[in-house]
């Protein structure tokens, strides 16, 4: 059974890709996280750009940031009978039991840029950046900038249980270790928002002498910074060189705040998971030989020296 129905997939999958009007089209369920960054926007759009580029039919669902709504979503692409599923798990548990129901009913999941803490024979392939590694690079940025000097930090956590957060924060942490002069004070959820980062900036200004005893800034995503960068603006203080920022994703506003000098660093994550995920499911439905588990992309720094408005504008077409 397990072939026959991949034949008619990969049959399928030929066709479109051959571009053949008359076949029916490959049809990938996505259930997506939401729209809490511009990062995560970005990675929508770019998921319909590639599955629009390779004639796929894409049914999206937006889980507005609730797990039971992405567990809802799973079950209806399963009932509807799709090809494959692309989700993007908000957290990373509690996944195992819809995860067996689609490997009952033969059909692939590919995971986006996140991971879950299931068995990974319960889904195809994982496509994401190395989230310590990003932790990493962004504490060893902050241990070469500040070369020993004392420096209090506060820490912009993500998603609480999202596996973006759990590693950075455990990257960030690796690179600090060696480095006593570099403490984090203060450490909270902002959910990846610039709503809540401001918020708990704002908290973390007021409980830190108005902010004198802060000299760092992490936050685990961009819009969680552009959201600290205004609660420091408004607390009288200058971003990027009173308190230093450091964050992730490499979205285009980060650039701006980079070049107007309230920014200094930032580890890219590109958007576009889905191409190299469609990549996947097309060669796996083809010859059915399975991918590795972890297709990982690139993290890349970018700091002030980088020509920040150039690459804004470089970024500003690609999604966001
Ligand atoms: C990380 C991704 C994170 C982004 C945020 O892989 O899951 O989710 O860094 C987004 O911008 O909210």
């Amino acid at each position: 059974m397990k072939f026959a129905k991949a034949l008619a997939s990969a049959t399928i999958l030929a066709a479109c890709t051959f571009g053949s009007a008359s076949a029916a089209e490959l049809v990938v369920g996505f259930s997506q996280i939401g729209s809490e960054s511009g990062w995560r926007a970005a990675e929508t759009t770019l998921t319909k750009q590639q599955a629009e580029q390779r004639g796929i039919d894409l049914k999206f669902a937006d889980a507005q940031q609730k797990q039971e709504n992405q567990i809802k979503a799973i079950r209806s692409f399963i009932a509807q009978g799709v090809n494959a599923i692309l989700v993007a798990p908000v957290v990373a548990t509690g996944w195992d039991e819809v995860l067996q129901e689609a490997k009952d009913a033969e059909i692939p999941v590919i995971l986006l840029d996140r991971t879950v803490d299931a068995s990974d024979d319960l889904y195809l392939t994982a496509v994401t950046s190395d989230l310590v590694h990003e932790g990493n690079v962004a504490g060893k940025w902050l241990a070469d900038t500040v070369a020993g000097k004392p420096c209090n930090v506060v820490e912009l956590q993500g998603t609480t249980g999202s596996s973006p957060a759990i590693d950075r924060k455990k990257g960030f942490e690796q690179a600090l270790s060696g480095h006593d002069n570099l403490k984090i004070i203060r450490s909270q959820t902002g959910d990846f928002t610039r709503t809540k980062g401001k918020e708990v900036m704002e908290s973390f200004l007021k409980a830190e002498g108005g902010g004198k005893n802060i000299c760092a800034l992490y936050a685990h995503n961009d819009d969680m910074a552009v959201g600290a960068i205004q609660a420091i603006k408004e607390a009288g203080l200058k971003p990027g060189t009173d308190i230093l920022v450091v964050s992730i994703d490499a979205v285009p506003d980060i650039f701006q705040a980079m070049a107007a000098g309230e920014a200094n660093a930032t580890v890219e994550l590109t958007p576009n998971m889905a191409g190299p995920a469609f990549d996947a499911l097309a060669a796996y439905l083809k010859d059915k030989k399975a991918p590795a588990k972890w297709i990982q992309t690139e993290s890349k720094l970018y700091t002030q020296a980088d020509d920040p408005m150039k690459v804004y504008e470089e970024k500003k077409g690609l999604g966001y």
